[in-house]
């Protein structure tokens, strides 16, 4: 398949040129199109933000929900129709700080999606705020002396919470990045891919020659099915490995344990509702007089 099966034609994107985002964008398109996955069987999901903007360029089907969100109805909409492949998207405010309350539920229900983070350690839409990924230290208009907090480790707490598929990548590099996205979606279960995104207007700090200093390839010996070892590679700080940290295909997906498919197994979408039944449910509570 091609990948410009994706492309919207002539849209205006409002990023700014230079940002990590329009990488993410393309990677993300030829990752798609080398797995066959067609826009009618793709559904994109996001919440707010300049990352969460990413589904409106894609041609496909698409659901932009509001701050911190796009888990929940990602994994619904994984729920109502089983056949489609869901990826939710968004930036580390987004997804770990207004969403991070979904984050964490999500991973314990394991839907068979997958989650793609535009870490790009701000808040980029609302013009450079600090976000749970800033570094201790970084300045900006609201942290003038700099931020002081720990910054929030998406891969320790994902691995902590075992996790199906745990992993982090450079959008500089870009033949790496696709081949972990195609893992991330090929895995049954709910697959986090945190990735490191340059603001290259709000964020000084962590720019494309930052990411390429401060990171480097977990070995190829790396056993991603030894939990212990991948957390303890998740919270390395000085420099910042990049692959696929944690796999456990083992769990059970949200999709596969959820009520409505334990005694039959359509998707929710192709069933008709029952009125006698609602309406008999009615009756029975109707009180009377
Ligand atoms: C409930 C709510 N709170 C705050 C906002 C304002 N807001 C919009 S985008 C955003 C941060 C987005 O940052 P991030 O998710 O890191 O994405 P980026 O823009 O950097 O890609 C905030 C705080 C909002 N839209 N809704
Ligand atoms: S503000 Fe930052 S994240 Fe937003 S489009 Fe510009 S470079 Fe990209």
């Amino acid at each position: 398949m091609d990948a410009h099966t994706f492309d919207m034609g002539e849209i205006d994107i409002a990023w700014c040129p230079g940002c990590g985002n329009y990488g993410i964008l393309n990677v993300l398109k030829y990752a798609l199109a080398e797995l066959n996955i067609a826009p009618e069987n793709l559904v994109m999901v996001s919440g707010i933000g300049q990352a969460a903007k990413i589904p409106q360029y894609f041609r496909t089907h698409f659901f932009n929900g509001l701050h911190g969100r796009a888990l929940s109805p990602a994994t619904a909409i994984k729920a109502a129709n089983p056949s489609m492949a869901i990826i939710a998207e968004s930036g580390d405010g987004d997804m770990y700080g207004e969403g991070g309350n979904h984050f964490i539920h999500t991973i314990r229900r394991n839907p068979n999606i997958t989650n793609i983070v535009h870490n790009n350690m701000v808040y980029g839409l609302t013009k450079g705020q600090a976000s749970p990924t800033s570094q201790l230290g970084f300045k900006t208009p609201v942290q003038v002396a700099g931020v002081f907090l720990e910054p929030f480790n998406p891969l320790a707490v994902a691995i902590a919470l075992d996790a199906g598929f745990v992993a982090r990548a450079f959008v500089g590099d870009v033949e790496q990045t696709k081949e972990i996205l195609k893992k991330a979606i090929t895995h049954k279960g709910y697959a986090l891919v945190d990735i490191f995104q340059p603001c290259v207007t709000f964020n000084k700090l962590n720019t494309w020659q930052w990411f390429k200093e401060h990171t480097y390839y977990l070995e190829d010996s790396h056993n991603p099915h030894d939990r212990a070892t991948a957390f303890k590679r998740a919270v390395e700080g000085d420099k910042l490995p990049l692959g696929i940290f944690y796999i456990n295909p083992n769990k059970s997906t949200f999709e596969d344990n959820v009520g409505v498919y334990r005694k039959d197994n359509r998707p929710l979408f192709e069933r008709e509702p029952d009125f006698a039944k609602l309406q008999s449910l009615i009756d029975k509570f109707r009180v009377a007089g």
